[in-house]
């Protein structure tokens, strides 16, 4: 019996639900979390135009990037795997701890292979904490004779009631290439980056962390990374926003991009080697303004290395 669009559909969405209005949705179109609600208030950014069709990229959320990032010459612009259907390796879990895990997966298929001839496996683990997600991937190279270079990004749309009033901190000494300035090469000057124009920067062998201030209810959100060396911003401000058809004209003061990623230095895997990356995600209130490392709190450490 052929499965019905509806029964297609409905069978995409995966809830990890630890309580407590704390919730993490993924579409399995792309593996794409659509929603991550904290105490019932969402921290993602999915925009009211974006696309469910099971066929275009989720306009939002966090896309998974890979095998490549931006144009691509032999197939869709950011690869196929934020528009290919993801399997459910194991349904959501609750831990000893009360956190929530499950596990996604994709291998190579024949849509993979007529755009990119490797065979591959990725399993993707998302882990619900109380007001942390956590991100643990590993790429697979089953292979016995062939190896193969990939780009991949967790990118994170993040819902801000103000963009121009975010601030990024951790680039400061990088140089990026700027999409804006026809990819010219610079080197950041500020303490923290704030947007106030079309931005889409790629800056280079980034710090492991940054912090965003004014995300959702003032708050602010921990990016923590592990070989992840790259980490793109954007925001398509104005002129861009309107380029997009899934994308509200109005919109782009309440998203800002951060993107963890391997961009300007791809990985190469050998075959049957592996290769692993994770991101962790936490949102925190603090009243200090700017030095993230006043909130840090020795519990906090011990609780970051428990799931490594
Ligand atoms: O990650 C930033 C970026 O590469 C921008 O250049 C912009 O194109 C954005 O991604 C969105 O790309 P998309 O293919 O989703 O329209």
């Amino acid at each position: 019996m052929a499965t019905t669009a509806a029964a297609m559909a409905a069978t995409s969405v995966v809830v990890l639900d630890r309580g407590n209005n704390t919730t993490c949705t993924i579409n399995l179109h792309g593996a794409t979390v659509v929603s991550w609600r904290v105490n019932n208030q969402e921290q993602l950014f999915v925009s009211k135009l974006a696309s469910f069709d099971g066929k275009k990229a989720i306009r939002g959320g966090i896309p998974f990037v890979f095998p490549q990032f931006g144009a691509w010459s032999f197939g869709p612009q950011h690869g196929f795997a934020r528009i290919t259907r993801w399997h459910l390796e194991r349904p959501p879990d609750r831990l000893h701890n009360g956190d929530v895990e499950a596990i996604f997966s994709l291998m190579d298929n024949d849509f993979t292979r007529s755009i990119w001839n490797y065979q591959f496996r990725i399993t993707y683990r998302l882990i619900l904490r109380e007001k942390e997600l956590h991100f643990h991937i590993g790429v697979y190279n089953p292979s016995k004779e062939l190896s193969f270079t990939f780009n991949m990004l967790l990118h994170t749309y993040l819902k801000v009631p103000d963009v121009r009033r975010c601030q990024i901190t951790g680039l400061q000494g990088c140089h990026f290439i700027d999409k804006t300035r026809e990819n010219a090469l610079y080197q950041e000057g500020r303490e923290v980056v704030t947007v106030n124009e079309w931005t889409d920067r790629i800056y280079q062998h980034t710090p492991q962390e940054h912090v965003i201030t004014n995300v959702v209810s003032g708050r602010k959100m921990r990016l923590h990374k592990y070989n992840f060396p790259d980490t793109v911003i954007w925001n398509p401000w104005v002129d861009r926003s309107r380029e997009m058809s899934d994308f509200g004209d109005d919109e782009f003061p309440n998203m800002l991009c951060v993107e963890a990623g391997n961009v300007t230095s791809p990985v190469i895997l050998l075959p049957g080697t592996a290769f692993e990356a994770s991101q962790i995600l936490q949102q925190f209130k603090c009243p200090y303004t700017i030095d993230p490392s006043s909130c840090r709190k020795k519990n906090y450490l011990t609780n970051f290395l428990q799931y490594d």
